[in-house]
């Protein structure tokens, strides 16, 4: 079993005692502000605030189990450290010999997930941990999003798909921030780059280079709602020479197939001068933060990324292939004051009332989307609390929610 220790406020202003640390306790907060999003629909004049829920985790960390060795039957669960028994295997020692649960169905595009305890300083994650995440992911989905590199995460993913030979594909992910001079560009550059060599591009995608990157420039720097103004463009600068970076770092490997580029953000955030850069664009696009009625949910989803997004991509003439970076439904809240946004409603009935509307929906229609996301987060919850950590389809413990996933097969 997890269990959480040594979580950190990131609001309280207390500093971690190691000076190496300093860094990571900046990053830190600058995700905490990040977390705030803004949605401007464009073509009303509705503004509406939302909480982009990115993939960053603080002071969470597994508890080591011992192995347990079966010795009876062919079907052993496998509680090996970090790993929480949601997963049996034929061979307790082959991860590929995972039994398959008849509840989960192979019907998601892509699906967003952060392994527990994959951020400085105090990472948590193991790789038996991620093993039993990607037994699970594989039965939903071929194609997984990282937000960031930090604790080894792009190698603890690899080498579990290596291990469970499943056909799931990455976005790797670095987050990088504006203002430390490229320390933590640099540093998750460099874990990417050794991820990559050591495990080829096989299952690698692309390497996503920033996580709301000009929606926090933006919000610290006075830029208002608008991406492609001054500030938003000054932004940009400061984005695009991380972005060619990785792309001449990606050139430098001769890994003998493309490895894409692309960057993330929220979805009114884009700044066209970034987007000429990139490959790609993954976008945030969250109905609930939008104050949009579960039932309305679905079709505005798809209206407000093919409006902001997709219209936009298209009319630049590099086309960047623009995804859904996230989007989904909060099952529940953990207190009452947050449990409705306007006449959106987290519950378990709504989360279902999504995955049925939007899921196949999508698939039929050919938007690419990462929903978010494969598990509830309890750091989440601990730190922000109100719907935070409840958009997993998983439990944490990697138990299913009490929802019937939709059966509409896509590779
Ligand atoms: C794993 O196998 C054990 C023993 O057969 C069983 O009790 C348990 O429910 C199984 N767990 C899963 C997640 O299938
Ligand atoms: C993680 O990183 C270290 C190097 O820092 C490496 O030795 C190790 O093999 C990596 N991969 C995994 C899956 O832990
Ligand atoms: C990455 O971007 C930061 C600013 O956001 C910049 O200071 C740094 O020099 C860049 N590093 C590289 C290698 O592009
Ligand atoms: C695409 O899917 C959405 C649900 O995500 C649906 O509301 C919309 O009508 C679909 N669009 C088309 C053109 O089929
Ligand atoms: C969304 O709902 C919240 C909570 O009810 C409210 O504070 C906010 O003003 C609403 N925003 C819009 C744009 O309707
Ligand atoms: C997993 O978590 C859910 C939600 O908290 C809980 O209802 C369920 O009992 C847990 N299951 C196990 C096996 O721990
Ligand atoms: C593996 O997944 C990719 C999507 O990333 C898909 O295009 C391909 O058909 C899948 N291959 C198999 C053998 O299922
Ligand atoms: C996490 C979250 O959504 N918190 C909100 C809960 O509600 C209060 C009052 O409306 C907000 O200030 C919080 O931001």
């Amino acid at each position: 079993m997890a269990e959480t220790k040594g979580y950190s406020n990131m609001d309280s202003g207390m500093p971690y005692s190691q000076p190496a640390y300093n860094n990571s306790q900046w990053l830190e907060k600058q995700e905490s502000r990040s977390r705030r999003s803004k949605w401007i629909v464009i073509g009303s004049i509705v503004t509406v605030v939302a909480l982009a829920v990115a993939g960053i985790a603080i002071g969470v960390t597994v508890s080591k189990n011992h192995k347990s060795s079966s010795t009876s039957g062919a079907v052993s669960s496998n509680t090996a450290g970090g790993a929480t028994g949601a997963v049996n295997q034929t061979n307790p020692s082959d991860p590929s010999t995972f039994v398959k649960d008849p509840n989960l169905k192979h019907s998601f595009w892509g699906l967003a997930y952060t392994p527990e305890g994959s951020q400085l300083p105090d990472c948590g994650n193991s790789l038996d941990a991620v093993i039993e995440d990607i037994q699970l992911i594989s039965q939903l989905t071929s194609r997984i999003r990282l937000y960031g590199a930090d604790c080894n995460q792009s190698a603890l993913v690899l080498e579990a798909i290596k291990q469970t030979k499943v056909n799931v594909s990455v976005y790797l992910g670095n987050y990088n921030v504006p203002t430390d001079g490229g320390a933590a560009y640099v540093r998750q550059r460099d874990t990417i780059k050794e991820a990559l060599q050591t495990y080829g591009a096989d299952n690698v995608l692309g390497v996503t280079v920033g996580n709301e990157f000009m929606l926090n420039y933006l919000t610290a720097n006075g830029g208002g709602d608008s991406p492609n103004g001054d500030v938003g463009n000054a932004g940009a600068q400061l984005l695009i020479p991380n972005i060619t970076d990785t792309r001449t770092m990606i050139e430098g490997l001769n890994l003998g197939k493309t490895i894409t580029v692309g960057t993330a953000d929220a979805g009114s955030f884009f700044n066209n001068e970034v987007l000429e850069q990139v490959d790609y664009g993954m976008s945030n696009v969250h109905p609930w933060f939008a104050n949009v009625s579960i039932d309305q949910a679905a079709a505005w989803t798809y209206e407000f990324f093919q409006d902001n997004n997709v219209v936009v991509a298209q009319s630049l003439t590099n086309k960047p292939q623009m995804y859904i970076a996230e989007t989904g439904w909060p099952s529940e809240s953990s207190d009452v004051s947050n449990e409705s946004n306007g006449p959106s409603t987290a519950s378990v009935a709504n989360l279902q009332t999504f995955l049925d509307t939007f899921v196949c929906a999508s698939n039929t229609n050919g938007t690419g989307y990462f929903y978010f996301e494969f598990f509830d987060e309890a750091w989440k919850d601990k730190q922000f609390g109100g719907v935070e950590g409840w958009w997993g389809l998983f439990n944490a413990n990697k138990t299913l929610k009490a929802i019937t996933l939709p059966d509409c097969e896509i590779d």
